[in-house]
Parts: structure tokens; sequence; C-alpha cells
């Protein structure tokens, strides 16, 4: 506790974990590349340096403040320090604005513009690197890395993957998946959280835009999207609308404008994975076998099972994730009652909050006869770069509905995008007969010692049953390390890759931070809240889909995962 003065004015600070948090709260905007309030803090980029009273320069990020210190933030000489690091990071930058993903969202370019930065005075150091688009996910431009090192740490400290790291030394630095490999050929979970902090181009999201217009204009084809429940939460923002505002109606608008034919709700898929993935529970539960019961939704989640758990396997559920279930139906539905009569191929696109997504999609396992259940994805990033293509005035949208019969969802299918959402919305099933019992009455409590989880105790049919929630893959390392041990025990529990949940996944718009997280979480639980069916096993479509195609088709819903 104390206070500073930043540029003649006093700052009271409290919690502020560095003198960058203290200018910032005075309302300056200090530049930083490599800056993350939830990371380590790295301190290489230099460029959130300020001055002191004795002239001496040095990065606000890295220091503590202190009371009655006194700090300038825009001297001369900072400023004449600030435009060289620039100008050395533009001289090894490849500058192809235009053809770049990130133009008009690139903190590189802002800081450019915001700088002045006209002319580059030194010489252009960059050597070319071929770009790595091995990944189903992401594509990585090692030529448009500024070695900020944003991306090696989330990885390492926020999903304890580590697929990246630096390699070399002095001007032959860079950023490289171990030992120079292709990204696709190391431990990446597709997790997308690397681009959610790259401040350049030098990782993006891998576009598939095109093959939507292809799709579109092909008159053989049945166009269908499903749109994920984090997607109309947080689409807006890329339209100048505040996070967490519910743009649904415009978003079904939008993709009809586009030419996709049926557009329906993911989160009607997630009121199926609630009943289906509630009786495996059940059945594990009363065996007492194979528990705990690990969710299967997050396709991040499961690669990183595979990838250092693969003896676990067995406790994650056998439950397709919404998303595959959802293609798996369409084109068993599809294939039954429409295609041979209008000699039509069903194509499913499914809009996702989430990168892995589309690795998730490609999956062998996920194709009936090859063909598969989702035939592409694209990010909530990629439909604003459509919407935008397309010309579409997005706030001039007329808002539409989603298409029947499967674009009704109950709430409960609705807060799976937030992270706590399929543990809510399982509890609310198990307890459905229970009407002195409401998932509000269960008291989910932090778990101290380790970040992100929460766990919560309750009653089914006279056994107590323990649940927990966990976000963020590092935490979820430490917790099974620490089940494994016989530290801790759990029936059920609910993994999210992405720290927030899908509201915070790789695909969509950025920033994405905790406000962003929190905004976009309290745009889904307003829609549950005002949602007119509560929980899933009251969606009538899914009642009569159960009692309908899946009837003798339990199969479509599972998956058997190789180990
Ligand atoms: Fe999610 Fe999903 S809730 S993973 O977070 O389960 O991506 O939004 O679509 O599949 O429904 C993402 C979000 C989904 C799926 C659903 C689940
Ligand atoms: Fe690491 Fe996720 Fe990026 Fe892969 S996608 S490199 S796992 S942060």
């Amino acid at each position: 506790k104390g206070a500073m003065i930043v540029d003649g004015r006093k700052v009271e600070f409290d919690r502020e974990k560095n003198v960058l948090e203290v200018v910032r709260k005075a309302g300056i905007n200090l530049p930083t590349f490599c800056y993350h309030s939830e990371l380590s803090i790295y301190g290489a980029c230099r460029m959130c340096i300020v001055e002191d009273e004795r002239g001496n320069t040095f990065a606000s990020c890295s220091q503590l403040p202190s009371d009655g210190m006194k700090i300038f933030t825009n001297t001369p000489k900072i400023r004449k320090y600030r435009k060289t690091i620039l100008e050395m990071i533009l001289a090894n930058h490849e500058r192809d604005c235009t053809a770049c993903d990130r133009t008009g969202i690139c903190e590189l370019q802002d800081l450019a513009i915001r700088f002045g930065i006209k002319d580059i005075r030194f010489d252009e150091t960059r050597k070319h690197l071929p770009i790595d688009k091995s990944s189903l996910s992401i594509v990585r431009n090692p030529n448009k890395c500024i070695l900020c090192g944003d991306c090696v740490r989330v990885c390492e400290e926020m999903q304890g993957v580590g697929a990246l790291s630096f390699a070399y030394r002095g001007s032959s630095m860079t950023v490289t998946p171990a030992f120079n490999r292709d990204i696709a050929e190391v431990n990446c979970v597709n997790c997308g959280q690397c681009r959610n902090v790259c401040p350049t181009g030098a990782i993006i999201i891998k576009n598939e835009n095109d093959r939507v217009w292809e799709v579109v204009n092909d008159r053989s084809k049945r166009v269908i999207a499903q749109v994920a429940p984090a997607v109309r939460v947080a689409l807006g923002e890329e339209f100048g609308l505040e996070p967490g505002e519910v743009t649904i109606g415009k978003i079904v608008a939008a993709l009809k404008a586009i030419g996709i034919d049926e557009v329906y709700d993911t989160a009607f898929a997630a009121d199926m994975t609630v009943i289906e993935e509630s009786k495996e529970f059940m059945e594990r539960l009363s065996l007492g076998e194979d528990l705990p019961l690990f969710t299967s939704c997050c396709p991040g989640w499961v690669k990183f099972a595979e990838n250092k758990f693969p003896d676990m396997m067995d406790h994650v559920s056998s439950c397709k994730s919404p998303q595959q279930m959802f293609g798996a139906v369409l084109k068993e539905y599809y294939k039954n009652e429409k295609n041979n009569a209008e000699g039509k191929e069903t194509v499913v696109i499914s809009v996702m909050p989430c990168t892995a997504k589309k690795a998730e999609a490609a999956r062998e396992e996920f194709e009936q006869e090859g063909i598969r259940d989702v035939d592409f994805v694209i990010t909530t990033q990629e439909l604003a770069l459509l919407i935008k293509e397309a010309g579409i005035i997005f706030h001039q949208l007329e808002e539409e509905s989603f298409d029947m019969p499967f674009g009704l969802a109950s709430g409960s299918g609705i807060i799976f995008g937030a992270t706590g959402g399929v543990t809510e919305a399982v509890v609310t099933r198990l307890l459905k007969d229970k009407p002195d019992h409401s998932t509000k009455d269960i008291l989910f409590k932090e778990v101290r010692g380790l970040e992100n989880l929460k766990e919560a105790v309750f009653n089914v049919d006279g056994k107590e049953v323990k649940v927990a929630i966990v976000h963020g893959l590092k935490n979820t390392d430490e917790l099974i390390k620490q089940i494994k041990a016989g530290e801790r025990y759990y029936d059920f529990i609910e993994v999210m890759a992405c720290p927030g949940g899908c509201v915070a996944g790789g695909g969509q718009p950025i920033p994405v931070n905790a406000e962003m997280r929190r905004e976009r979480a309290k745009g889904l639980y307003k829609l549950d809240r005002t949602s007119h069916i509560k929980s899933s096993d009251k969606n009538p479509i899914v009642a009569s889909l159960f009692e309908g195609i899946l009837k003798d088709n339990h199969d479509l819903l599972h998956v058997h995962k190789k180990q």
C-alpha cells in the first residue's frame, strides 16, 4: 500500500503487482508486448520503460511500486528509446501487413502508428524462415515473431504443455517447437492459447473460410451450420459491441445471408451430451468402476490426456463432444429423411470458439463409412472475417431464430460454454427427481493450493458424490498427479483446457483477458436464466430423437478411444 507520483500526479496503489499496473491505473496506456498479468514477468521487450527522477530508466513491469516513488512515462529519452526498439523490431519483421490475418488487430502495427514510425533507420535483418502450416488449428509464421515469449510462457505456465521454446542465440534466436520440428509433430494440444497472446501475426488461426464459400456456392450441397454456445457472447466484440452481449439472432441472420441453408444450436447437442454423460456416470457410480469420470467435450483436454496420461483414458467419458454428436446425428437424420429424396449431400460446418475443435472434427474415429460427422470448423474470429468479407453490416442485420427442429436448447446446454457449465448441467439432471434440491443449493468451493479448481459434494440416491471443476491444463495436470498419488478423490471431474472454458477459447476475438472471460460467461448465464427450458431432459426435441433415430443407435453418440 502507498502512493506513487506518475507524471506529477499522485496515484495510490494497493494490490498492483508492479509499476506498470500502477501507471495503467493512472489512466496511461503504457505500451508492452511481453507483459500479461497472468503470466510470469519476462521483461524482454522493454517497451514499458519509465524514467525516474535521477534520469534512470527501467522496465516498469519488472519493478515493484514503492511509496513516494516518482516516475515519468513520456520523457524525450523514453520516447527516443521506444521508437528505436520499434524500428529494430520492424527491421526484423515481415511487413506484408495487407496480407496478414492480424492487420488492424496487431499490437506491433498499433504501436508503429501510435509512435509515428514512418521510416526505419536500420537495414533489414530478417532471414526468411519457413511457415509452419502443419497444424490443423494454427499457423506459425516465425518471420512475424518479435520474440516477446508470450506463447512460450502461456503454453508452459498456463497449459503445462511446453510445446514451444526459444532456440539459438543472438540474432539467430527464434521460437520453435522442440528439435525444430513441425508443431503438429510435437505435444501441442491445439488449444490456441498461444494465438490469444501473440501480439502479431506470428501465430494465427488456420483460416478455412474459403471452404465455406466453396460449399455455399455448390447447389448439390445442403449446407448446415451449428453454432457453439460461446460464440454468441463474443462475436459482437468484432463489431464494436461489449463482451458478453448476446448476438445469436444476428449470427443466424448473417450465416443465412452468407448462404448457409440451415442453422442449428450446438447447445441442442449439449443437451444430448448431458443425458448420455449422466447415464454413463450413474452406471459407473453404481458399479464403482473407472471413477473419477472425466468429461470428454474439450478436445484440448482429451489430447492432453492422451499425451500425458494414456493410462487414464478409461476414465474419460465415452460420450462424443456435443459438436461431434451433432454432426453424427445430422448426417444420420438427413441420410434417412431427405438426402435421398432431394439428391443432396449434407455438409456440416461448426462455428466454434475453439481452434482444437478443428482437430477434433478431423479425428478418424469421428467418421462413419468414410464420411466425417463434421466436415469442417470455423472459429468465431473466422466468422467475423466472413461477415466482413460478405459486406454484411452487422448492426443492421434483422435478428433471426435458429431453424427447427435442432435449434431448441435448454439453458443447461447453453452454459456449457463457461467453466463449470457442464457440471451444473449434469448435476441438474442427476437431481431432476428431487424437487427439494436445485443446483443453486450445491455449494462449490475453491480448493486451496490449486488454482482454478472448485469442488462440491452432494447426494444422489443416498450416495455421496464428489465433483470437481478444473480449467487450464497446468492446473489439470497438477490435479491428476494429486489424484494418482491418492491425495484427492473425486467421482466426476469437468475439465476445460482454456482458463475460463470455451468463452476464452483460442478462436475467440482478441484480447482474451479476465474481464472478457467474466463478461462472456455472464452473457451465457443470462441466457440460461431467460430460457424456457431449464434442464436437458426437458428438451422435447432431444427426447423425440432418443425415441426416434437414436433409439437403437446410441453408438452414434459414443466413441471408443484408441489408447
Ligand atoms: Fe464449447 Fe461445447 S461448450 S466444447 O466449451 O461440451 O468449443 O462454446 O461448442 O462440442 O455445446 C467449444 C463452447 C462447444 C462442444 C458445446 C461442449
Ligand atoms: Fe501450446 Fe496450445 Fe499453442 Fe499448442 S496451441 S503451442 S498447446 S498454447
